[in-house]
């Protein structure tokens, strides 16, 4: 495959300090895989200065493009918005990945490289030298297991943020869920295996948050707690409500 556009799509939230590095280092990486690239990156109505840094940059930096969300909410819908935005400018490749910045843009090179020559519906980063504190892994360890019996396989790192897509795989699979889904990237690896979608794993480093904002984490402001903070409580009971409902229970769109 000859890959003439690619258009990396970035959910940010509370990103401002850690946002101008990344973006560079993903363009100053990625640039020379194709002969246009655009960086879709939707601020969903952080509180801090996230969106002025991103006009700002958007000055210097080509094929940045910044899209305000109206209202905050949350990872999963602006997730959706931003591969919406991204596929609306119709490129051979679209690369998903968090605005965080807890990648190595060689390993997002790495990701799109193993898309191009393999030709793969869909690649994961799968995430290694992760930091969790116990029960994140305890969870993320648990939603792999209900994930593994519903697909048929296992799948490394199913919630992974970092992911490079055909443009006609991701389109389906984002019309198969709703547009405010919580968990939208664990949706869609269940539903590649289930489709048969050609799957291509990349390990890939997984880094500390770029930026000293602790506000940006969705899973409150401690960086260890001892056990699991409300936030995250409350998210992996709606989360597995909506597992069950979209994509698990019989009769669930597929
Ligand atoms: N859009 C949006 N993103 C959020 C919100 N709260 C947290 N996030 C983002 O969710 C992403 C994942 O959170 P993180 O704690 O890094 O999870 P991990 O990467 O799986 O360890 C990060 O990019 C956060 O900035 C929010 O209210 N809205
Ligand atoms: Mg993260």
């Amino acid at each position: 495959m000859q890959l003439e556009h690619l258009v990396v799509v970035m959910p940010a939230y509370n990103e401002a300090e850690g946002l101008p590095e990344f973006l560079s280092e993903i363009s100053e990486h990625l640039a020379p895989l194709a002969p246009r690239l655009d960086l879709v990156v939707v601020d969903d109505r952080s509180t801090d200065a996230t969106r002025q840094v991103l006009h700002d940059l958007a000055a210097d930096l080509p094929g940045l493009v910044p899209v305000d969300a109206d209202v905050n909410r949350g990872h999963g819908p602006t997730a959706i918005a931003a591969y919406r935005s991204g596929l609306g400018l119709e490129p051979d490749l679209i690369l998903h990945v968090d605005g965080d910045g807890q990648f190595h843009g060689a390993d997002l090179v790495r990701t799109v490289r193993a898309a191009v020559s393999t030709g793969a519906d869909v690649v994961h980063g799968v995430r290694r030298g992760r930091q969790d504190p116990w029960f994140r892994r305890a969870l993320t360890a648990g939603v792999g297991l209900v994930v593994a019996a519903a697909a048929g396989r296992r799948v490394p790192d199913v919630n992974t943020p970092l992911r490079v897509y055909r443009p006609e795989a991701i389109a389906e699979l984002l019309d198969a869920i709703p547009d405010d889904a919580l968990v939208p990237h664990v949706h869609f690896s269940i539903a590649e295996a289930r489709r048969g979608y050609q799957v291509r794993y990349v390990e890939v480093a997984s880094l500390p948050r770029r930026g000293s904002s602790a506000t940006g984490t969705m899973w409150g402001v401690e960086r260890s707690p001892k056990l699991p903070p409300k936030r995250l409580r409350r998210f992996a009971v709606a989360s597995a409500a909506e597992l069950w409902r979209v994509s698990l229970r019989p009769g669930a769109r597929r």
